[in-house]
């Protein structure tokens, strides 16, 4: 509070640039895209036993993980456009992957440079356009690539050689150490592709996990007997959407000729080989070229199938996560080698969670929690207690407000999220809000998971398929991993309870973006068996 009351007075005579920097916290935020919480030794999930993020863990070491940490749209852009604002897509304009940012909007950034702040942006920002807000910025266009990727910036295209996690941090190595003004306090955002689809890790991580057997997701064979119809006709399912060649790899070459390349989007996997190097492309073929003669002898079908491509998924997956680890700790290690280490406010935040093999399937977009939830770790010498672990129910949402209150900014009455400050300093007593809300809007499009909206509470989670009229309802602690359906045989009173308070959350956002529901016909051309 003192803070933002000086920040402010100080802002209102122009003596705002006289403060110190040490005054206030410099802030690196480390995004990455689709690192699911479960994929993080510190969040305790299945795959802990591979340790996969030494790094990320070492931060949690240091600072606060929180445990309940949940988007409120699961998918790339959108997710990066409420971090931006700090308001729901349908107030940001920024709904599905298809929209363009309005970057002439209010945004954290562009608060944080009018107190002071330097700021910049490297890697992947997924919102088109120039980025506005930013001293110095230099962003992937779309998706970006893995290998020798080109970015965006404003002297134009500019294409850098080595794999995109790699250059990433050594931008932002090299603005830390050379590009920054030492009289100001900063805000930097590191945002890497990996470990984004089509999963191709760098050069050094190709034969990790070689002899490591990954443990399966508990619910890999589920076949979504007890969802609503929506589980049903999804198009991401491991078995029968994820393709052998472009997402795994087998036998691809640089020459997309005469391979599956229907429904492939950015055809990515094949624009990638053709940018390697002889050398990149040699190292590439001796890594996999011997695990495909494997796979040909084996000759599999079945269970055994889907088993081999869930390893060969998940072992790519966590290859690119890696990168992603050993990033951190580089950032870590330059912070410290600057002297900037006790002065800094680290976050690692990844766009949404990911399914990796939860359900049977991989992508996102899904309000089940494997896609709803994202990582939240914040270290912050200091004031947030080293090693700790919040519980309570927070949002990217939260992050503009969180940022702007660090900074001693005044947070703008339009923005909706709740600074998490509080929780992080300890001062926050009670609970911090009782249901999150969540609004997905890509349908009909890739991976084909309908648009729908709901609310989730510390216990049971409501979801309304608004185009096809179909409610879900999980019990949490019953049933953690959403496999059975109650919405019919709950008792009626918590389902209007919690229709109630899905109204209410849906008022206080001010959010009537849904559409109409589909006429029986139309529904019918989706799901043939759907009994109206
Ligand atoms: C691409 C991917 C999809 C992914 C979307 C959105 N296909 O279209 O699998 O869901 O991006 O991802 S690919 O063939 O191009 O890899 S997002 O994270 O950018 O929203
Ligand atoms: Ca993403």
């Amino acid at each position: 509070m003192f803070h933002k009351l000086l920040a402010s007075l100080l802002l209102a005579v122009g003596l705002i640039s006289s403060l110190q920097a040490e005054d206030r916290p410099n802030i690196v935020f480390i995004f990455s895209d689709d690192h699911a919480p479960h994929a993080i030794g510190a969040y305790n999930g299945w795959l802990k036993s591979v340790n996969p993020t030494p790094n990320i863990d070492q931060l949690a070491a240091q600072g606060m993980l929180f445990e309940n940490s949940f988007c409120t749209n699961s998918i790339c852009g959108p997710s990066r456009a409420v971090i931006q604002t700090g308001k729901h897509s349908h107030k940001n304009g920024f709904m599905n992957n298809g929209n363009s940012f309005d970057w002439n909007q209010q945004t954290f950034p562009k608060l944080l440079k009018e107190v002071g702040y330097q700021t910049a942006i490297y890697g992947k920002s997924h919102l088109k356009g120039d980025p506005q807000g930013f001293d110095d910025w230099m962003v992937l266009p779309g998706q970006g690539l893995y290998y020798n990727p080109d970015f965006h910036t404003p002297e134009g295209k500019k294409r850098i050689e080595g794999h995109c996690t790699d250059v990433v941090t050594d931008l932002a190595v090299e603005w830390l150490k050379e590009k920054r003004t030492e009289d100001k306090p900063f805000m930097l955002m590191v945002q890497h592709k990996a470990p984004h689809r089509n999963w191709m890790p760098a050069a050094r991580h190709l034969n990790l996990y070689d002899d490591v057997e990954m443990p399966e997701p508990p619910t890999l064979f589920d076949k979504w007997e007890d969802n609503t119809l929506a589980a049903k006709y999804q198009e991401l399912e491991i078995d029968n959407h994820m393709d052998i060649n472009y997402d795994l790899f087998l036998d691809l070459t640089a020459d997309f000729e005469g391979q599956n390349t229907q429904k492939r989007q950015d055809k990515s996997a094949w624009v990638n080989m053709k940018r390697m190097s002889p050398e990149q492309l040699a190292t590439w073929h001796a890594a996999y070229d011997p695990k495909d003669a494997a796979f040909h002898k084996a000759n599999l079908s079945g269970d055994d199938l889907v088993r081999w491509k869930y390893q060969r998924y998940a072992k790519n997956y966590l290859r690119c996560v890696k990168g992603v680890d050993e990033s951190v700790g580089t950032l870590m290690d330059t912070l410290k080698e600057l002297k900037l280490d006790e002065n800094t406010v680290v976050i690692y935040s990844s766009d949404q969670g990911f399914y990796i093999g939860d359900h049977g399937w991989y992508d996102k977009r899904w309000m089940y929690e494997e896609s709803f939830k994202m990582p939240l770790i914040v270290k912050w010498p200091g004031v947030a207690k080293k090693g700790s672990r919040n519980e309570e129910m927070v949002q990217n949402l939260d992050y503009a407000s969180t940022f702007l209150e660090m900074a001693g900014a005044e947070i703008p009455g339009d923005l909706q999220g709740k600074s998490l400050v509080p929780l992080l300093n300890g001062e926050h007593e009670g609970s911090f809000r009782d249901a999150v809300y969540y609004h997905y809007y890509e349908y009909p499009s890739v991976h084909m998971v309908p648009r729908h909206y709901g609310i989730r509470t510390d216990r049971y989670k409501l979801i309304y398929f608004y185009q096809f009229g179909v409610w879900e309802l999980y019990d949490l602690q019953e049933d953690p991993d959403e496999l059975t359906n109650i919405y019919e045989t709950a008792d009626q009173s918590l389902v209007s309870e919690m229709k109630e308070k899905l109204k209410d959350l849906r008022e206080h956002y001010d959010d009537n973006s849904d559409e109409p529901e589909y006429s029986l016909e139309k529904k019918k051309e989706f799901w043939p068996d759907f009994k109206g």
